[in-house]
């Protein structure tokens, strides 16, 4: 039998208490931890959605009740940027934190384009994978796979993999360029070794039907361009043979990408993790699931945003449901401005009726006009971001020195600029300024002004797209607070501001 003292007895009780009061601080610590974990971060990405496309930027005749729950449950930014007009510099910029008119290849790619990025360059995915992040791409990529000549019956690299995503799920180009495939990490998803995939966008396979020498097997049949293989109905741009057990159904695709997208959040839901979610909507073909078909009365331009907006839904329930929503951010914008007409008769013109996917500014998907790069951009953090509206100017380049900054992360881009303070409401000031558009086409946008210095070109697309490309060989310099339409040209009067810009122009491009 063991006797105490006094003394011994209360050295013992003292040590107990000390005990469970450090158990239960470390129990505090834990949870603390938990909320002070890094946020998982999401990036939902739609392709050609217009600043005037959702409802919560103003859209009455279209109503996207769960895009708008991100607005709504967050900061809706008024001047959120793409940096260009089109898809791949502009998902470019947004993945690399470098602007596309430092690269000569960031401009559309063709579906067999070698991969556009340095590989070993820091880029967003890269640094949050350093950050402890398990990283992720579900969607469109449309930034380049592999090398020259690549055969897409190998391993497919490099790609996503090789500059930061730990895992990916990506339609190879876009839903109009061939080939129509999905591919999983290195391998397109489904390929029966039997049956291999050729690519071409030179010249065609010998017995194979494209959509110009047979439109009667078309059930959507392109305005322009558009006419080559055909799959599914559909002709597209390039040539394709093989494959088959691979090909998508274009029907099925936001259900396909929603999956994976549910699958990975699940998969990763205890570690920090990034994914891109990146929507292959409303970019042409627009070819809804039957559940869509005729929902919009505005056309399947309308339905596929439905579809989209339903899609976007699903997500952040799962989210919910995970109870994952407190500490994730969901960022949601679109790689460019607006376009009906871009290439098939979809009746995204002749059923538009009131709806306004401009939103009031000028111009479209292809413009150095506002409507180009000008588009819905909205962040919800509910751990730390309390809802409302900010007029910041905020663009996508700068997720990678944001989020670096948000991680304790370096950030290595000259032009990628914290601007967390913005991103999360602590602040109204974003950029000062910003550089939107090309290599070789530029316009600059410094507060509220906007300076498009001559272009040669057409000043109208073509008359199927049918958008102001906003080129002109004067120059053009407008005042988007008071004149959001860009209908006063102020250069003219205004020759010092002019010449300043276009020496600030000149400072940006040369200091990288
Ligand atoms: C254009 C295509 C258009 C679309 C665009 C890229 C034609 C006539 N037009 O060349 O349909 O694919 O490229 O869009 O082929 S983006 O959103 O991926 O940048
Ligand atoms: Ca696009």
């Amino acid at each position: 039998m063991i006797i105490m003292n006094y003394k011994q007895l209360l050295k013992i009780l003292f040590s107990t208490i000390l005990l469970v009061s450090y158990g239960n601080a470390q129990a505090q610590t834990t949870s603390s931890n938990k909320l002070n974990t890094n946020p998982n971060i999401v990036i939902i990405y739609a392709d050609d959605l217009g600043y005037g496309d959702v409802s919560s930027y103003g859209s009455t005749e279209l109503l996207t009740p769960n895009i708008d729950r991100i607005a709504n449950d967050g900061l809706r930014f008024t001047n959120g940027y793409a940096t260009s007009p089109t898809c791949t510099p502009s998902r470019f910029s947004m993945l690399s934190g470098i602007y596309p008119f430092r690269s000569k290849r960031a401009r559309v790619l063709p579906g067999n384009a070698p991969l556009l990025f340095e590989v070993g360059k820091q880029t967003l995915p890269s640094m949050l994978h350093d950050a402890g992040y398990f990283t992720g791409v579900v969607g469109k990529w449309h930034l380049g796979l592999g090398g020259e000549n690549m055969d897409w019956n190998a391993a497919i690299k490099p790609g996503p993999r090789e500059i930061g995503f730990d895992y990916s799920y990506v339609m190879a180009s876009t839903n109009d360029r061939v080939p129509s495939v999905y591919v999983k990490n290195h391998h397109i998803d489904g390929l029966d070794p039997n049956d291999p995939l050729e690519v071409n966008y030179r010249k065609n396979f010998e017995g194979e039907p494209t959509g110009k020498q047979h439109p009667e097997l078309l059930k959507v049949h392109p305005s322009h361009g558009h006419d080559r293989s055909i799959h599914n109905g559909i002709s597209r741009i390039g040539f394709m043979r093989g494959g088959k057990s691979a090909l998508f159904i274009d029907e099925d695709m936001s259900d396909d990408f929603l999956k994976e997208s549910v699958k990975f959040v699940n998969d990763h839901k205890d570690a920090p993790f990034f994914l891109f979610y990146s929507l292959h909507q409303p970019h042409v073909p627009r070819i809804p699931h039957p559940r869509f078909a005729g929902k919009s009365g505005l056309g399947p331009r309308g339905d596929v945003i439905l579809e989209a907006d339903w899609a976007v839904g699903e997500f952040l329930n799962e989210l919910d449901k995970l109870g994952l929503s407190e500490n994730t951010i969901v960022i949601f914008s679109s790689d460019n401005g607006p376009v009906l007409d871009d290439g098939y008769h979809d009746d995204a013109v002749e059923k538009l009726g009131k709806h306004t996917p401009r939103g009031g500014l000028r111009g479209g998907k292809y413009s150095l006009f506002d409507a180009g790069t000008h588009v819905p951009f909205m962040v919800r953090w509910p751990a730390k971001i309390k809802p409302g509206v900010s007029d910041a100017l905020v663009c996508q380049i700068d997720f990678l020195a944001s989020f670096a900054s948000l991680t304790g992360q370096e950030n290595t881009s000259p032009d990628s600029e914290n601007i967390l303070n913005a991103l999360t409401g602590k602040s109204k000031k974003g950029r000062e300024n910003l550089v939107l558009g090309q290599n070789g086409i530029t316009s600059y946008r410094k507060g509220d002004f906007v300076l498009i210095p001559p272009h040669k070109g057409r000043k109208i697309n073509n008359k199927w797209v049918n958008i102001e490309t906003g080129k002109d060989l004067s120059m053009q310099l407008y005042n988007l607070k008071e004149d959001r339409n860009q209908q006063h040209n102020l250069a003219e009067k205004n020759p010092k501001m002019v010449e300043k810009m276009l020496h600030e122009i000149e400072i940006i491009k040369k200091r990288y």
